[in-house]
């Protein structure tokens, strides 16, 4: 698929390394066209150039904003080269072919951040520009379009290597970062708009979201807010059907994600689970037979918590979870379906929420996730390892048993959806103690153990339930410390990354314990 390039049009207002281009262009015998400035400054270099009103047969007027918004400059672009109709229709009208476009824009964002004021912003939008770029990638099966000077050396590199000819590799390439450049530029006006109209939330339908909901508020009453979805598209809290129940929050929205990409590490063809949460991390997780199993497990890890909780299910709400799940105030149940009777059920509490997301998210589907700092947004793969697929080492004395590793396993699952600093521990496939969000890791510990006490007295139990559980630590112990908390709370083994300077030291901790640890390699900070 090389294309010969015969006829290029330029239209550049960042005139960086034009003439270089444009001369060994015209060395190749590409015929020049360009628009105002630009041919002035490819004629001034000694170049033979035509101008675009000679193409178009009108001339640049209104101040410039109408000179390439034509049919010989777009019939030219866009006629497929191999259908007869197009060929006929250039010959009919006149139309030549151009191959290769070449265009910067305006440069509206350089104008907006050296503080213009409004008209000379207006005037920086470029709309003949970006009408030829967008044709021009539309028929990258025959133009190849350049829109910054970075691109100038690959396109002469294919052009020397192939007999004056683009590959459709390049001309592909080409055309994604055509659409990225007009996407980012339409972006910088909507936003731009947003802070003349002094709306503080900026419309990210700019950045390809498509708005979901305005919400009442944000985190706090006083925040304004609104829900997109992402180009993204993934099982989850954004493309769930709401079923019943009022409006979700965007409290709710961000809980419920949290859930639910927590159930979801939870293979619905093995076990059945659930997982409850409260602002944003679970306070209870379990296995179970059933999903009525599994809820009544996940509650006991702390069921002073669960009170306005979300409640997440890896399978079909059946009617007996249902009626266990709307006995105590929940905010919102989110499974992949619901029995009719189940739905029945939820339907008596007019305000729950019930959403069903179709399917289950995939712990190990590749995604992007975001993070705003001021000024910025940092944006990284998702988390998507998962520890069955993890090399377990076991480094103490000790291996543990075969219940003990399922149990490590299933404790290291959750710890990944718990906020840093982690520790969680886990008893039968169930949470006993989570440990979260603390800015020491033997705090979280303390916490967790803690909790467990409560969770005891609660449940009338002669001990609390981390006696004779595992612990998970979502990052290395940096000293035997944190470990030594676990250790006197009654965990029996552990699960953690590995690869602290003192692992000696927690190892021996470990050993002297008679206790089992066992390493990941793969820490899964949450922050
Ligand atoms: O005002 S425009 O939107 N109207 C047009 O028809 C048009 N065609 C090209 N701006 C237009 N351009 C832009 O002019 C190009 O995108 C480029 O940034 C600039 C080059 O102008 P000159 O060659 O006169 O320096």
């Amino acid at each position: 698929h090389p294309r010969r390039i015969t006829r290029a049009l330029l239209s550049v207002s960042d005139k960086t390394g034009l003439i270089e281009f444009a001369t060994a262009l015209a060395a190749r015998g590409i015929e020049l066209v360009s628009t105002g400035g630009t041919a002035k400054a490819i004629a001034a270099a000694g170049l033979a150039v035509k101008d675009v009103s000679d193409l178009t047969g009108f001339p640049e007027m209104m101040d410039g904003r109408v000179k390439t918004l034509h049919p010989k400059v777009h019939g030219g672009l866009l006629a497929i080269r191999g259908n007869a109709e197009h060929v006929k229709a250039m010959g009919d009208h006149g139309i030549v072919p151009i191959d290769l476009l070449v265009v910067n824009l305006y440069p509206f964002e350089a104008t907006v951040d050296k503080g213009a004021g409004y008209e000379d912003c207006i005037e920086n939008i470029d709309i003949g520009g970006p009408a030829m770029i967008r044709a021009a990638a539309k028929n990258h099966d025959d133009v190849a379009v350049v829109v910054e000077a970075a691109d100038y050396q690959a396109v002469l590199d294919e052009l020397a290597a192939h007999d004056g000819a683009v590959t459709l590799t390049l001309r592909k390439r080409l055309a994604a970062k055509a659409y990225a450049r007009t996407a980012a530029y339409d972006a910088a006006i909507s936003n731009w708009f947003a802070t003349q109209l002094k709306t503080d939330a900026p419309d990210f339908r700019a950045v390809g979201g498509r708005l979901i909901q305005s919400l009442r508020y944000g985190e706090n009453p006083h925040q304004n807010a609104a829900f997109y979805a992402t180009p993204e598209k993934r099982a989850g809290v954004a493309t769930a059907r709401q079923v019943q129940g009022k409006e979700l929050s965007y409290n709710n929205i961000n809980d419920t994600d949290a859930a639910y990409e927590c159930v979801g590490e939870f293979d619905a063809s093995r076990t059945a689970a659930c997982v409850i949460v409260k602002h944003a991390n679970p306070c209870g997780v379990a296995e179970g037979s059933s999903l009525l199993d599994a809820y009544r497990k996940a509650l006991a890890c702390d069921s002073t918590s669960a009170f306005g909780g979300i409640v997440a299910l890896n399978r079909t709400l059946d009617a007996e979870a249902a009626r266990a799940i709307t006995e105590i105030f929940t905010e919102v149940i989110i499974a992949p379906d619901a029995t009719d009777e189940a739905i029945a059920i939820v339907a008596a509490k007019k305000n729950l929420r019930l959403l069903l997301a179709g399917s289950l998210p995939d712990p190990r589907a590749n995604g992007l996730t975001y993070k705003t700092v001021a000024g910025g947004l940092l944006v990284q793969s998702r988390d998507n390892a998962v520890v069955d697929d993890m090399v377990l080492k076991a480094v103490t004395k000790r291996q543990p048993t075969e219940a003990e590793l399922r149990d490590l396993k299933f404790a290291f699952r959750v710890a990944k959806h718990v906020k840093s600093n982690t520790i969680v521990y886990a008893k039968d496939l169930a949470t006993v103690g989570i440990g979260a969000g603390q800015m020491s890791r033997v705090d979280s510990a303390r916490i967790a153990a803690r909790k467990a006490e409560d969770a005891a007295a609660e449940l009338k139990l002669a001990a609390p339930m981390t006696k004779g559980s595992v612990v998970a630590s979502d990052a290395f112990f940096p000293f035997a410390d944190g470990l030594l908390v676990a250790i006197e709370a009654g965990a029996t083994a552990v699960i953690q990354p590995g690869g602290s300077v003192r692992d000696d030291e927690v190892i021996k901790a470990a050993d002297d314990a008679g206790i089992a640890m066992v390493f990941t390699g793969t820490r899964h900070f949450r922050h």
